[in-house]
């Protein structure tokens, strides 16, 4: 049942950002908090209302901070802890709020907790991490075996992403405490919650050889709610990429019933995948899928818990460049934010989707900074050509969303004045905040004037779901509550799509990509077009 008063997390919209990439302020070519804090205008201008900031912790950058040697002081790439307090009290005192992305199903191995227990054969840490004198054949998500050898001595540790990221040991109770202190700690110094990155596999049982969702997992969470997850004002979002929908459900929607506000699903990042292969192989997206995978979410999303609704983020390929077409480039960008967050959940959008950012046109292998997309290639040439490898990397690999930030047409893209660590798009003169700000068919005015709309409309936060099948190539459903209903009429095809639309009078236009377009019993949508209407 819904709760009396709407949880504010479920009309909230969330920018991600990924601090490497955002802003540079001193000129040394990397992102950092004081860049961000000089770009809070435009996130206000936006009319976001929460920032998720990918980890600043101190980290020896392996997988880019997801690898964290010190949970309680900032890497100095970043800053400092003041300039982070700076940050967080700049942030509240326009109203919005900020979490920190935290990884704690593992460290890097440059931790003093993981060099003490595999150095100091008495080390109170041992425990913390996963040994075993005999590994099993789990493989690593980062390709390769999940077990390194540990230097000088006769066992293995367990690292279900790289040999950097060795997994910590949630049965141990004097950890978990540890953990929950410092989440405990970084809510005291001002943020309003987490993304808590791959929090599903803390209840692993490593020799059952079960990840996600493992059998301790309940306990865990049951556990980190009673410590620190209690008040349901906090702002917790799970990344829960082991879970089914009905799994990461049953834990959302905030205490005391779920233990995260909402959760990360990853069900429909798999569409444009070949079933089983992952990631790498792809395939062509067919609409039916999303629809049959958004409903599947609905079902139980609408009964329980909240979802986090993503069609980007720093791990996935540009959402225009996966879903859209760069000949389209605003008519897709804008399609694709009325197709993802029309539908049941609370809004995140990635960094540089506000102008549509695109991958990049990789074109040699020394290009990857990614630790993901550098190990994937070791491990498969030989099995697989090198231009094979280069397909996947180009359509895939984590880097695509990484390039900075294009801010205007200066050097660097106004992100930096020295070149930054990753090349920036070659099209950034075309592609920037301060050319689509004053764009006639400006993308950032698109996205401010939907989530303006969505957030006073509570059909998208209780409204019923309703898919539409007009044609393979138009994604369209209809949210319906007590009040009101709201049509989302999108198409994904590069050609024009004629179809025969019944009941188009009973419609009012609110906001297409083409006012052009008129809704009529026979009508033609042109290539990516986007629209939403309101019932008459
Ligand atoms: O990603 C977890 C995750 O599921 C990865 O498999 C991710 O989806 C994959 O890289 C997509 O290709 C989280 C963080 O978001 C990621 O940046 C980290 O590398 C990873 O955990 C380990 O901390
Ligand atoms: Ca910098």
């Amino acid at each position: 049942m819904e709760k009396r008063s709407i949880a504010w997390w479920k009309r909230a919209s969330v920018y991600q950002i990924y601090p490497l990439s955002f802003q540079d302020s001193n000129g040394d070519g990397i992102g950092d908090i004081p860049g961000i804090l000089s770009r809070l205008d435009h996130l206000q201008t936006l009319g976001i209302d929460v920032i998720w900031l990918s980890p600043v912790f101190t980290s020896p950058m392996k997988d880019n901070g997801y690898d964290i040697s010190d949970y309680s002081s900032i890497h100095p790439w970043f800053g400092t802890k003041e300039d982070l307090k700076k940050l967080v009290d700049a942030v509240h005192a326009r109203g919005m709020k900020i979490i920190s992305d935290i990884v704690l199903n593992h460290t890097s191995d440059q931790h003093p907790w993981f060099i003490d227990a595999i150095n100091n054969p008495k080390s109170p840490y041992r425990d913390y991490y996963i040994f075993r004198k005999q590994p099993n054949d789990i493989q690593s998500v980062f390709s390769g075996p999940a077990w390194s050898k540990v230097p000088n001595r006769d066992e293995y540790y367990f690292h279900f992403f790289a040999k950097e990221q060795p997994d910590l040991n949630w049965q141990n109770p004097q950890l978990r405490q540890t953990l929950y202190r410092l989440l405990k700690d970084w809510l005291a110094f001002g943020f309003d919650g987490f993304r808590l990155d791959v929090i599903d596999l803390i209840g692993k049982d490593i020799d059952a050889k079960r990840i996600g969702c493992g059998p301790h997992y309940q306990t865990h969470l049951e556990e980190l709610k009673t410590w620190v997850f209690h008040d349901d004002n906090l702002f917790t979002v799970g990344e829960l990429s082991g879970s089914t929908p009905s799994q990461a459900s049953l834990v959302t929607g905030g205490p005391p019933e779920g233990v995260f506000s909402m959760a990360f699903q990853f069900s429909h990042l798999a569409l444009d995948e070949q079933p089983q292969l992952g990631k790498w192989a792809l395939r062509p997206l067919q609409l039916k899928e999303m629809q049959a995978t958004f409903q599947a979410l609905d079902d139980v999303f609408s009964q329980r818990g909240w979802n986090a609704l993503f069609m980007g983020n720093h791990d996935q390929p540009r959402s225009l460049s996966r879903y859209g077409s760069p000949q389209y480039h605003y008519q897709s960008q804008t399609m694709l934010f009325l197709a993802f967050f029309g539908q049941r959940g609370t809004p995140f959008i990635y960094q540089g989707e506000e102008i549509g950012m695109m991958n990049y046109p990789f074109t040699s292998l020394h290009e990857f900074r990614d630790i993901e997309s550098i190990q994937y290639y070791q491990h498969t040439i030989g099995q697989q050509s090198h231009e094979q490898i280069m397909q996947s990397l180009k359509a895939k690999s984590r880097d695509n969303a990484r390039t900075p930030m294009q801010w205007n047409d200066q050097p660097f893209a106004g992100f930096s004045s020295h070149s930054p660590w990753l090349p920036v798009h070659p099209l950034f003169r075309e592609y920037n905040v301060e050319k689509d700000r004053h764009a006639s068919y400006s993308i950032q005015h698109f996205l401010s004037a939907f989530l303006m709309f969505r957030k006073h409309q509570d059909v998208f936060i209780d409204g019923t779901l309703h898919y539409r099948t007009f044609h393979e190539k138009i994604y369209a459903y209809e949210r319906r509550n007590h009040k009101t209903s709201i049509l989302i009429l999108t198409s994904f095809s590069e050609q024009p799509i004629t179809l025969h639309f019944p009941d188009a009078e009973d419609w009012t236009p609110i906001l297409t990509n083409d006012n052009h377009v008129k809704l009529t019993k026979e009508m033609e949508l042109p290539p990516f077009f986007g629209g939403m209407y309101q019932r008459k």
